[in-house]
């Protein structure tokens, strides 16, 4: 029997429907009646199966390193934030959550905050993600709405993706945009770096980062001048403040938005010219116009040229703000955030006073709280002295995040709930609570279109693991509120959160979910997903007092002129196959293998220049700290441009961290910090000797050396080793067992297998001058029952070559097989190479990588 669940990323929110065919195993289908994705899963939802075992889980609650019961965990939490609250007010506590939660865990996470606590202390890595597009909606809607869905990209003639990484991060509302274009939709893509979304597209400006005020202002003054701005909806529906037309107008021409952007004239021009022509045009922005220092600027700069040009509220029409993560968007609707109070309402007298009431709570948060950066500064000064963390990583994820680390350090009492027993910011946890994962948990999410979806169990709740609105709640009750933290269930919840978006609204806000009460259990069981807000200000009426919506004057900031010490821009963001701090897509050896190592990328005249090879190590530095990648030359990226993944930890690896690096430094509106353009420097790092190492059992720590990163394979994982000195220090980390060794002194080389009764239990090779072996035959020997004794040859007599990378993960399809198949077999398109190969055929994330090695080979060949 079949469960119909969402998947567990990001925020397409693709339904699933799961067949569970064993304890913690799970057979994972699209769900064809899902309206977000109608049967298709891209690579990281196919793979959910391989990410479902209890490998790594926190099982029990632990207070320091030792096991205790769930009462005596949440008794003492319950007594250090009464004590804390006690001593130095309610503004001395705080909790920093997730778009990982479930709307009903974030819901009684925000109402114990705001409405029971009395503060608005609680922020949530949404800041990092959206906040901007939230505040660029409020000053320009009077409310936070997305005023699209997915149904206007099927409609839509031009879609415009501005800072999206679409194909990756988003595959399946991708392939959703792939589909239309073959309906004669033109695509435009606007991010500095020709990432595989942008190789795909019509046309692909690459502009200089932070330059999408002045692209946006110049676009909306081109449409003045060509006269597609739609007068009359102006006039009925939006206020436009006096002098906004000229301040549109400053800078504005072709020739120095052109300067301003460094894009070619003719390309922008073309842009324009498309955009002014269609009517129907969709434009899809995240990170990259979010995560800047003038992030809302950014999105207001959006928004205000398709509500000059009338195109908004119909379909085919619209600008649309995508969410991250799964439930980004649920977490908006419960007022996550700590400048929102709840169900879309704010601080103002009258919100404080209805959700006070509705509440019936002794208190409620008078004002914002502390926003994610300033938050975690309040902790390192000693201001907050209790914190809680649930289903986020800050000590991965927040900017600057080694000051992030010296502040948990600090902090008096931090308590962490996550379903991994070690993350980076568990380090730092007094105590910490087994949450139960996806697959274990119940409850809502909201996608980026506003579609709300159930999240089901598949499996009993493993351990002594808790829902985290039962973790929330029970605490709440420990600190005294027993009636208003009576739930049984998250359905009660869920009809709770129905009920306060209607209380008091009369209209005034669109956010108003249906009764939830009407069915009872039965229906919340049974709920299928549905869309709430319907075609937003299809009637032109926003949720401003005056109900027009407002053109936000915006202007475009100076860029500034690369530093002296700090030369290179850092832009930071996702791998196709990996998820965030790897704590779920890390398990899976089939994701791993798209991207094994993190890379630093760099155009090849700024390496030339630098002296960086392709394939060597590089140190990365700013003015926050320093972390070193393996070098990968491409002219993908604009010159003294770098772009680094934001997904190794110390768990996975020694280099590789992006978080240390990126300033704390955030957007004046929103919070947000600016992720994507941070001053840095970059400098080649030399090592003596290179090498790897295959084990069966995990690691608790990385190997000691300069360079070390994990990749899960199957049945054991796979750490790329490379350092200076005696690498036989290396050696301490091997397992007990049976050893085999060969060592060429000449050659610096090192080869060590250690047996446990026949089967690899580990293998290490290591040389300083030498070549080393392709790791696959030597991953799968870990499967053998009994090790081939050809082992330190590091292949099979006569063995085949390397595969090379895996491109895709659906049918485990290598590079080399793919470049074979299209030379032999002449293949000429990439429905070719999935009819030969199946590559591509599933869910289509490496469709653009095909397209590309197709290309290449055929111009070799040519
Ligand atoms: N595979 C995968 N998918 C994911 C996630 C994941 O971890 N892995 N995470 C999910 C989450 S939480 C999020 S928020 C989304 C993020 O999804 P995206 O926003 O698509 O991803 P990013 O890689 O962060 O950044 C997007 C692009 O912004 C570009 N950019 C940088 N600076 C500028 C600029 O100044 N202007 C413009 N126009 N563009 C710029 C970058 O070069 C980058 O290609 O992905 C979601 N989906
Ligand atoms: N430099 C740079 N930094 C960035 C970004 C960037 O582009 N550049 N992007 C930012 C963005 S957009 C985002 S969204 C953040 C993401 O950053 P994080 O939120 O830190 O990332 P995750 O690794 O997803 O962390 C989720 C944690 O919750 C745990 N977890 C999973 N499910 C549950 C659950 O049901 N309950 C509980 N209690 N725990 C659970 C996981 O094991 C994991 O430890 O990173 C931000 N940081
Ligand atoms: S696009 Fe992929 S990761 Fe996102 S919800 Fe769909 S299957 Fe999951
Ligand atoms: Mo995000």
């Amino acid at each position: 029997m079949s469960i119909r669940t969402t998947c567990a990323y990001c925020g397409v929110g693709c339904g699933i429907r799961a067949t569970v065919t064993g304890e913690r195993e799970v057979r994972i289908e699209g769900d064809p009646d899902h309206p977000a994705n109608r049967g298709r899963l891209c690579s990281k939802g196919t793979h959910l199966g391989e990410t479902v075992g209890l490998e790594g889980r926190l099982l029990h609650p632990m207070i320091g390193l030792k096991r205790a019961s769930w009462d005596k965990a949440l008794n003492l939490v319950a007594r250090r934030f009464r004590d804390t609250i006690a001593r130095h007010g309610p503004g001395s506590v705080a909790f920093y959550v997730s778009g990982q939660l479930l709307t009903e865990d974030y819901y009684v996470a925000n109402k114990l905050m705001k409405g029971f606590i009395g503060t608005a202390n609680i922020d949530t890595n949404s800041r990092l993600c959206m906040s901007s597009a939230v505040a660029g909606h409020n000053r320009a809607f009077g409310e936070d709405v997305v005023p699209a869905s997915y149904d206007d990209l099927d409609a839509a003639d031009l879609i415009i993706l501005v800072g999206s990484n679409t194909a990756w991060c988003h595959p399946i509302v991708y392939q959703r945009i792939a589909a239309r274009r073959e309906a004669g939709a033109k695509l435009v893509v606007i991010d500095p770096r020709r990432t595989e979304t942008a190789e795909e597209a019509d046309l692909h400006l690459a502009i200089r980062p932070g330059s999408d005020v002045a692209l946006m202002n110049g676009l909306l003054h081109w449409c003045r001048e060509v006269g597609a701005i739609d007068e009359t909806y102006l006039a009925a529906h939006v206020a436009t403040p006096e002098g906004f037309w000229d301040e549109v107008g400053e800078g504005s021409d072709l020739w120095s938005v052109a300067r301003t952007c460094d894009v070619p004239p003719p390309d922008l021009r073309r842009f324009y010219e498309l955009f002014a022509a269609t009517p129907r045009s969709v434009t899809m922005f995240s990170q990259g116009v979010n995560q800047a220092l003038a992030g809302t600027d950014q999105v207001n700069a959006i928004l205000n040229v398709h509500l000059a040009t009338g195109r908004i509220g119909r379909p085919g029409a619209a600008p649309f703000s995508i969410t991250g993560q799964p439930n980004a968007m649920g977490g908006r609707e419960v007022g996550g955030l700590a400048s929102t109070l709840a169900a879309h309402m704010d601080f103002a007298p009258e919100h404080r006073d209805l959700v006070q009431r509705f509440w019936a709570s002794p208190a409620i948060a008078q004002k914002p709280g502390l926003k994610a950066v300033d938050l975690f500064r309040a902790i390192g000064e000693g201001r907050i002295k209790a914190l809680w963390i649930m289903a986020t990583n800050p000590a991965v994820s927040m900017p600057d995040a080694g000051r992030v680390r010296e502040a948990l350090a600090a902090c008096p009492f931090v308590l962490v709930s996550d379903v991994m027993e070690r993350t980076d910011s568990a380090d730092y946890a007094h105590v910490r609570l087994p949450a139960a994962a996806w697959g274990e948990k119940d409850g809502t999410v909201t996608n980026s279109d506003r579609t709300i979806s159930r999240q089901r169990a598949l499996f009993p709740l493993p351990g002594e693991a808790k829902p985290d609105w039962w973790i929330v709640k029970e605490v709440a009750r420990r600190m005294g509120w027993k009636t208003a933290f009576a739930y049984d269930r998250p359905a009660e919840i869920w009809r709770e959160h129905c009920r306060l978006s209607r209380y008091g609204n009369d209209g005034k806000r669109l956010f108003a979910l249906p009764d939830g009460g009407a069915g009872g259990n039965a229906a919340y069981d049974a709920m299928p997903p549905f869309r709430w807000g319907g075609t937003p200000f299809a009637d032109g009426r926003y949720s401003t007092p005056d109900a027009r919506a407002r053109l936000v004057p915006v202007t475009q900031k100076p860029l500034p002129a690369p530093l002296r010490d700090w030369p290179m821009t850092l832009n930071t963001g996702r791998y196709r196959d990996q998820w965030h701090s790897m704590t779920r897509t890390g398990l899976s050896p089939k994701l791993a293998r798209h991207r094994e190592e993190p890379l630093v990328e760099v155009h090849p005249e700024d390496a030339a220049e630098l002296g960086l090879a392709d394939g060597g190590l590089a140190r990365v530095g700013t003015p926050q700290g320093d972390s070193i990648f393996r070098v990968a030359l491409t002219d993908a990226q604009r010159r003294g441009e770098l772009f680094t993944p934001i997904h190794w930890t110390d768990r996975t690896s020694t280099g590789g961290r992006t978080g240390l690096l990126p300033r704390p430094l955030t957007d004046p509106h929103s919070g947000q910090p600016g992720f994507k353009a941070t001053p840095a420097r970059i400098e080649a790092v030399a090592t003596e000797w290179r090498g790897f190492l295959i084990v069966a059992s995990e690691l608790t720590a990385p190997p000691r050396c300069l360079w070390a990163t994990r990749v899960a394979v199957p049945q054991g994982s796979l750490w790329e080793l490379a350092g200076n000195g005696d690498a036989a220090r290396i050696e301490a980390i091997l397992p007990r067992g049976e050893r085999v060794e060969a060592i060429d002194a000449a050659r610096g080389t090192r080869r060590i297998a250690v047996l446990d009764q026949g089967k690899l239990a580990a293998v290490l090779f290591v040389t300083r001058t030498g070549e080393l072996p392709t790791r696959d035959w030597l991953i799968a020997q870990l499967a053998e029952e009994r090790a081939a004794p050809t082992l330190l040859a590091g292949r099979a007599p006569g063995m085949q070559p390397d595969r090379g990378a895996v491109i895709c993960a659906c049918f485990d399809v290598g590079l080399n097989a793919i470049v074979a198949a299209i030379r032999d077999r002449g293949l000429a398109d990439v429905a070719a190479i999935g009819g030969a190969l199946q590559a591509g055929t599933n869910c289509g994330s490496c469709r653009p990588a095909l397209a590309r090695i197709l290309s290449e080979v055929t111009s070799d060949a040519a």
